[in-house]
Formats: C-alpha cells, structure tokens, sequence
C-alpha cells in the first residue's frame, strides 16, 4: 500500500488500528517497520528514488494521524529543544518524538529540519532547556552532532544532548559528541525523565526546592 502510494487506504488501514491499539504501538509496530523495509529496499536497489518519495509522502499523512491521537500534555515539566540537523531533511522521526515527548509533558520547541548548528546553538542559549535532541538520519549528516556539541562546550552550554535517528547506535553517538543515544520516542521520555530526576536531586542537595514544580 505505502510503496504504490495509496494514501487513502493507507489512512483507513491506520485509522482502524488506532481504534484498538494505542499511538505509539502503531509507529513502532507498523509504520516505523514497513519504513525500514522500505529503506532496505532502497539501499539494496530494489526500488529507487522516485519510490523512496512516494512512499514517504504516502505515508506522511499517516503519521500526522496517529500525531492528532497524541494528547497533549498538561503538566509542564521543562523545555526540550529538538531539530534535525543540517543537510538532513529527514522529519517522520523527529515529528513524532515532538509529538510524543509534549504528550508526556513537557514543552517542546520544535526547530524543524535541516537547521544551522549556529541557530540551535543559539537557541540553547536563549530557552535554557532540560535537554536538546538532534536526529540525523544519514551517515554524511551525522557529523552535525559534533559540530552542535563542539560549539556547545565552546560557549559552556551544559545541556544534555540526546541523538536518534535511523544510522546512529549508543557508540556512534557517544563519540560524536552526544550524551544520550535513544532508539525511539518512548526512550527519549525515560531519558528525560532521568535528566529531570537528576536535575532535582542536584537542587535539593544544594539546598533548593524542587525544580520541576
Ligand atoms: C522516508 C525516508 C526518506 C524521505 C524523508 C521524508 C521526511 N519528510 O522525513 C525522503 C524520500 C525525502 C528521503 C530522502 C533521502 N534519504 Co531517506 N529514508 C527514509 C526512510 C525510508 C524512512 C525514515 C522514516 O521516516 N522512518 C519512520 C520513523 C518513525 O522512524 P525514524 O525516522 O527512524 O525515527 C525513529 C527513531 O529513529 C528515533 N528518532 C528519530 N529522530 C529522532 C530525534 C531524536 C532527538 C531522538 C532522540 C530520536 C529520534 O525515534 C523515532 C521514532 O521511533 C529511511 C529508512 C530507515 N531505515 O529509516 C531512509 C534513509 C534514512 N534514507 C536514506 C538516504 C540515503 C536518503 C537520501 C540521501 C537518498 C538520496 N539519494 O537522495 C535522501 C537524503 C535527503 C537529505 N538530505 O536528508 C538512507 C540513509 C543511509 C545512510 N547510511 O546514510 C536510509 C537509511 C535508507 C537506506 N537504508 O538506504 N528519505
């Protein structure tokens, strides 16, 4: 359905598993699937770009569905920064931590794609968040991360930075300069989560009120 570019069925398909399984199994379980296969595909050269394109715009309006499923937060529990870095345009992936991240409440500024080291930097900078997340999902716009990080300590900016994205493991992101590797949305809330702890446990012992409150 998703390599012939059926848009509607697909949707109908989606819509019919929301209603028995929550948001977040559907991408994991379904979509975030069949987009790897997709990908391998792709890579083996069984289907080339024209493919990869359409089945990304087929399957675009799907992932906005399960997205509307995703209730917002109430809590607000910090600010997270998340882009895709430059030369990558790549945004599935990052949309749906967005989505997941601020139903699990906390504010997400959302820096969009293909976005200037110089810029998210600059950000930081201003909005102070708990933690930045980073998706690169190539091999030759990976090194971005490092370059965000470099510039980073240049400016002592002590924020936390949590990468993902389809060609990063734990070790790559750890020598590419990052703090934390997640593997999907529901890891980078658990990482969060522990930044958050640890940042009020650090409060405390100085004496502090709790910060998340
Ligand atoms: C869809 C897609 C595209 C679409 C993107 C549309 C869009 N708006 O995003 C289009 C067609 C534009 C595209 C273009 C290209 N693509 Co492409 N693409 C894919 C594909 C098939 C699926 C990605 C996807 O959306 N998956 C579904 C989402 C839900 O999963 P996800 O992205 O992995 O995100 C999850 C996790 O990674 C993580 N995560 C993601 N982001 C973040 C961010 C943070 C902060 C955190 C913590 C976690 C996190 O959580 C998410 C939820 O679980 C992948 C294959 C794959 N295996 O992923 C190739 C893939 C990423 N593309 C690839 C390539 C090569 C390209 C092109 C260079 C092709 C070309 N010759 O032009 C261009 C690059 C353009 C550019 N400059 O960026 C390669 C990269 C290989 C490599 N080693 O570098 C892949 C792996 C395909 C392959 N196997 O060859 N692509």
């Amino acid at each position: 359905v998703i390599l012939s570019g059926k848009k509607d069925e697909l949707l109908k398909i989606v819509d019919e598993l929301l209603k028995n399984h929550d948001p977040l199994e559907v991408v994991e379980n379904h979509l975030k699937p069949a987009m790897e296969m997709i990908g391998d595909m792709y890579d083996r050269g069984d289907i080339f770009l024209p493919q990869l394109i359409l089945s990304s715009q087929t399957v675009k309006p799907a992932f906005e569905l399960v997205e509307t499923k995703m209730k917002g937060g109430k809590l607000n529990l910090g600010k997270f920064v998340v882009a895709t870095v430059k030369g990558d345009i790549h945004d599935i992936g990052k949309n749906i931590v967005s989505a997941v991240v601020k139903s699990s409440g906390f504010e997400v500024i959302d820096l969009g794609k293909d976005v200037p080291s110089e810029k998210i930097v600059e950000v930081i900078e201003k909005e102070k968040p708990i933690a930045l997340g980073l998706s690169a999902m190539t091999t030759t716009t990976a090194p971005k991360i490092r370059e965000v990080s470099t510039l980073m300590k240049e400016k002592r900016l002590n924020v936390p930075i949590i990468v993902g994205g389809a060609t990063l493991n734990d070790k790559l992101a750890k020598d590419l300069g990052a703090d934390y590797y997640a593997k999907n949305a529901t890891d980078v809330v658990r990482i969060l989560k522990n930044i958050l702890k640890g940042l009020n446990e650090l409060h405390q012992n100085n004496g502090g009120r709790n910060c998340t409150v």
